[in-house]
């Protein structure tokens, strides 16, 4: 089938955990995380849980985050929740509660240390998983929150899952790949491994002015120190659609592949570059956003599914139910079965494909050929 090119299959773990369902950002807050919980409904609906091995929950200590993260933030993360610390003290300096054109990123919420526990537990136990070779790929769609650091919330993001997962990988595999394909940079994986040479970060993403998070992801930046040319950027222009996004997708991976020869992938799987999107500006089908995740799976080395943006709800679960599908290797019906969040589905005719309609696309101005040369550069840099 198209989703199993190579025609194997793969042992898939799977991570959720029903404690994030409820967590709320806000009520006028972009970041849902109850999207987790409609993919996982879809999933269900599918049958695809039969398919999957369902790892055992399991929020993450506070030890174990405070391996990638200052202890004076995993402090005050832990304090706020628990009502220990009031929540007036010196939050902005921490990312917590600054408020930016009258609204605030990453507000201090109910639940928030338990929020974290469980999300970046998800991407550890999955991480575990593939060290200890009981699956080939494993998952958890509720993981994949790039830009947090090592002492600050950022970008909707409270501790780097992805980080803590990486680390993790380091102690059994040699070199671990991380992709990037959320619309923003993924800037807090890339600076927590920016000088290793056991770590390559790519990151596609929108590269626009006024774009968060702003100055980062230029062509240019490739690492330092040991690191160098080992953290990759392909940045673009709004619009791009499908074939402008694979035309630089599957040279540049494939040549990342053949250098760096990763002993394991962590792929972040933003739903957010998908048409539609309330923030992002690309124009991927659910189907071009697929084919990123079965290209990687087609090199058969051990795969970590993570989540990350992706704003229009009904798209996020769409998209990461159809991945769950391609990670498995089976080809599910496009219309969606009758369940809880049906409704959700309407606007996009209860299938799970819903159309793109063609805009404008700013990166395929044939006479600057945008496409191309950043292509080539970003091949300049792998061939160092
Ligand atoms: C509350 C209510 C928060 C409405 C945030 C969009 C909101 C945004 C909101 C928003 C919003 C951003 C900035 C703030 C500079 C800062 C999970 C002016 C309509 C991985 C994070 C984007 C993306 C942060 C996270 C960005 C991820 N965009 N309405 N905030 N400011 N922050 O631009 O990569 O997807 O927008
Ligand atoms: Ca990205
Ligand atoms: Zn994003």
């Amino acid at each position: 089938s198209a989703s199993c090119p190579d025609g194997q299959k793969r042992r898939v773990c799977y991570y959720y955990d029903s404690g994030i369902a409820n967590v709320d950002y806000g009520p006028r807050h972009n970041m849902v995380p109850r999207r987790v919980d409609m993919a996982h409904a879809l999933v269900r609906s599918y049958g695809l849980l039969d398919d999957m091995t369902r790892l055992r929950e399991r929020p993450a200590t506070e030890d174990e985050i405070c391996a990638v993260h200052d202890h004076d933030y995993v402090d005050l993360l832990r304090d706020l929740t628990l009502g220990n610390k009031p929540v007036t003290c010196d939050v902005k300096a921490y990312g917590l509660n600054k408020v930016v054109n009258g609204s605030i990123d990453n507000p201090v919420i109910p639940g928030m240390w338990d929020y974290c526990q469980r999300y970046s537990g998800g991407s550890l136990t999955a991480a575990r998983a593939l060290a200890a070779g009981e699956a080939d790929i494993a998952i958890n769609w509720s993981g994949g929150m790039h830009h947090a650091c090592s002492g600050k919330a950022s970008g909707f993001c409270y501790v780097n899952d992805i980080t803590m997962a990486v680390t993790e990988l380091l102690a059994h595999f040699r070199r671990v790949l991380y992709l990037d394909i959320d619309v923003h940079h993924g800037d807090g994986v890339e600076a927590a491994f920016a000088d290793s040479n056991r770590v390559m970060t790519v990151s596609f993403h929108q590269c626009t002015e006024g774009f968060f998070p702003f100055k980062n992801g230029l062509v240019d930046d490739v690492g330092e120190g040991t690191g160098i040319y080992r953290t990759l950027n392909v940045p673009m222009k709004e619009g791009m659609d499908d074939e402008g996004y694979h035309r630089m997708f599957r040279p540049i991976m494939a040549r990342v592949m053949e250098v760096f020869q990763p002993e394991a992938i962590v792929m972040q799987c933003g739903a957010d570059s998908l048409f539609g999107d309330k923030l992002g500006r690309l124009n991927l089908s659910i189907g071009g956003h697929a084919r990123c995740v079965a290209f990687m799976r087609s090199f058969n080395v051990p795969l970590l599914l993570l989540g990350g943006g992706g704003y229009t709800v009904n798209h996020v679960a769409a998209c990461w139910c159809y991945e769950t599908a391609v990670a498995v290797g089976k080809e599910i019906h496009d219309d969606i079965p009758s369940h809880w969040y049906d409704h959700y589905y309407q606007d996009q005719g209860y299938k799970i494909h819903y159309p793109v309609k063609q805009g404008r696309n700013k990166n395929d101005n044939g006479r600057e050929a945008y496409i191309a040369t950043t292509t080539n550069k970003v091949l300049d840099h792998l061939s160092k």
